[in-house]
């Protein structure tokens, strides 16, 4: 049934598409998380739209409500990584310093409230296919549940990593035992105890994991491909007077704005080898051991772009994580005297005590590097070797297909009839800054590809992008524009500076899932803007800028 705005099917009530109503929108969010939560509040509250958001999920936290797996933390320090908007922080606490799943999950609840979002929301609404009507000016959208909407503004705020990849594993389904996939962990308590279990992959997921599971199973086995350069989290409580005084609150807040990276945080100015051999020690003892990612993001400024800088620090890394690893063979799988990529070019994951582990007599690790997985029996894993691993039950923390994956999900249509993720597979990402698709006229995507995102502190980046996006919206209407779309040229010249910066740094060394490596037959690229939120921010308001100079008017 198709419903006129403001109009609807039973006299004065608001369509509703659980009873097949199309909604007639201003704006759609498709996606819960930080980004989705705040895109909702500025669209609805600020700019006056008649805005909803669909989420797949039962609740709104994104990536933290679907990542609830044991030992789920966020390994960016509160206060900080939390939304600057004062009505939220002003009456809410935080308790660690990196704060576990369900506290996050406490945390998206609050803003819930604070903000008024549920109502607006569809939950459980899982949507696969958004084309663009270049008459009407608008997107449908439609759910797997059966809903339909039509909006003039689409806002696809899915996040980095709303697809996981499990790898094609031969007998998977075969499994006799019990089989948890990171990103899709059951609500109710997983006891391990007495169990012997196996957890595949060790990037910051299957650490975090490894470090709950091993505290209580009767046997823990670790399916290693590529050792992970883990820092020390140095977990603490927040101390008293951190989050009460309003003025050092609001300061963390002004000062980030100011940085690259979003933090209040800067590298060493200073080159690696300029310091001297003391002086260089000195700094990579306090930032080790200050814990969290310093080792890795305010290290000496060519950490990522000097090799023998890189070198230095790694020899540093292996040195101290060999330390605590008692057996041999153990030591040199885990941080091997050979890196086997430059440091940090993959993401150091933090760990609480995943080394101390290895030296549990009930603790195995197993090299896939050496001898990978070929097949999943009823009764365990086996290796190309022929060894089978008996196990009852399995974590699989294989990673995400990044970007693309959840793009993929949602099913954006360009105006042409094309599928944007399959052209994204086929010639490789192409945004206008990771915002934009040519093509895809008034959509919008928030913490996607080619943006800062997961090279900046999250929710710095996304208040950043949020605002951009509902100021263009808002000097559309004021303008009377209908729609904006981005040239191929603008397109391609955005692609260029991602790539050039990006291949002024290490990353391109490794196959990691910032260059789109850890899926099979997926273009490998720099997924991620290198060039910081300073360079970012002009770059945005550049296009935006007079009378939205830098965009199509349609
Ligand atoms: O995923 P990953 P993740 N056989 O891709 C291995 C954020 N996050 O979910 O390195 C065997 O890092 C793969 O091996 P390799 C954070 O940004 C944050 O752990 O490709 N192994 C790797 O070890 C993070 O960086 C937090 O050789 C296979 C692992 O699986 C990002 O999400 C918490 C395999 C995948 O690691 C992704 O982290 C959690 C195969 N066929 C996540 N395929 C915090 O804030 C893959 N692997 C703390």
């Amino acid at each position: 049934m198709t419903i006129v705005e403001g109009a609807s099917s039973s006299g004065n009530a608001p369509p509703n598409p659980e009873h097949g109503d199309r909604l007639e929108l201003d704006a759609l969010v498709v996606g819960g998380g930080f980004s989705g939560c705040y895109m909702l509040h500025k669209l609805r509250d600020e700019l006056n739209l008649n805005a909803k958001l669909f989420e797949a999920g039962t609740a709104l936290g994104g990536t933290w409500h679907r990542n609830r797996y044991p030992g789920a933390r966020v390994d960016v320090a509160v206060p900080g990584y939390e939304y600057s908007m004062e009505q939220i922080w002003n009456d809410w606490k935080w308790t660690e310093k990196y704060p576990g799943q369900p506290e996050l999950q406490a945390y998206f609840n609050h803003v819930d409230k604070k903000l008024s979002l549920s109502k607006d929301c569809y939950f459980n609404t899982e949507v696969y296919d958004a084309r663009f009507d270049t008459e009407s000016a608008t997107w449908t959208v439609s759910t797997k549940d059966g809903k339909r909407a039509r909006a003039k503004y689409l806002i696809v705020a899915v996040g980095f990593a709303a697809k996981q990849h499990v790898p094609d594993w031969k007998g998977l389904d075969t499994f006799a035992g019990d089989i948890y996939y990171s990103a899709n962990w059951p609500t109710e308590y997983v006891d391990v105890r007495g169990k012997r279990v196996a957890v595949i992959g060790t990037g910051s997921t299957g650490i975090q994991i490894i470090q709950e599971w091993a505290k209580d199973a009767a046997e823990t086995t670790v399916f290693q491909r590529t050792p992970n350069t883990a820092l020390p989290m140095c977990q603490s409580l927040l101390p008293p007077g951190v989050q009460e005084d309003r003025a050092s609150r609001l300061q963390i807040f002004e000062d980030s704005k100011k940085t690259n990276s979003g933090l209040e945080i800067w590298p060493i100015p200073q080159n690696t080898m300029d310091a001297s051999p003391e002086e260089r020690l000195a700094a990579y003892e306090r930032l080790y051991g200050g814990g969290g990612l310093w080792f890795w993001n305010t290290n000496y400024q060519d950490l990522l772009v000097d090799p023998i800088a890189n070198r230095e620090a790694y020899d540093f890394w292996a040195k101290k994580t060999r330390a605590r690893i008692d057996d041999p063979r153990a030591r040199d799988l885990l941080a091997p005297l050979e890196p086997l990529h430059p440091f940090g070019v993959k993401r150091p994951s933090l760990e609480q005590n995943y080394y101390e582990l290895f030296n549990k007599p009930n603790v195995r690790l197993v090299s896939t590097r050496e001898s990978p997985i070929v097949e999943i029996r009823p009764n365990g894993i086996v290796t190309e070797d022929g060894q089978l691993y008996e196990v009852d039950m399995i974590a699989v923390a294989t990673g995400f297909d990044v970007v693309t994956g959840g793009i993929k999900n949602v099913g954006i249509k360009d105006r042409y009839g094309f599928d944007v993720a399959d052209q994204w597979n086929k010639q490789g990402v192409r945004t206008h800054l990771g915002m934009m698709v040519s093509g895809c006229p008034n959509l919008f995507m928030p913490y996607s590809a080619h943006s800062p995102s997961v090279f900046s502190n999250g929710p710095t980046s996304i208040e950043f992008q949020v605002r951009w996006i509902a100021d263009v919206i808002r000097k559309m209407r004021e303008l009377g524009v209908r729609a904006v779309d981005v040239s191929k040229e603008s397109e391609q010249a955005w692609k260029k500076e991602v790539t050039e910066i990006a291949n002024m740094t290490l990353l391109p060394k490794a196959k990691s899932w910032y260059m789109g490596a850890n899926i099979p037959g997926k273009p490998v690229e720099p997924l991620f803007y290198l060039g910081g939120m300073i360079l970012y921010r002009e770059r945005c308001w550049e296009t935006s800028r007079g009378n939205l100079d830098g965009l199509i008017k349609m």
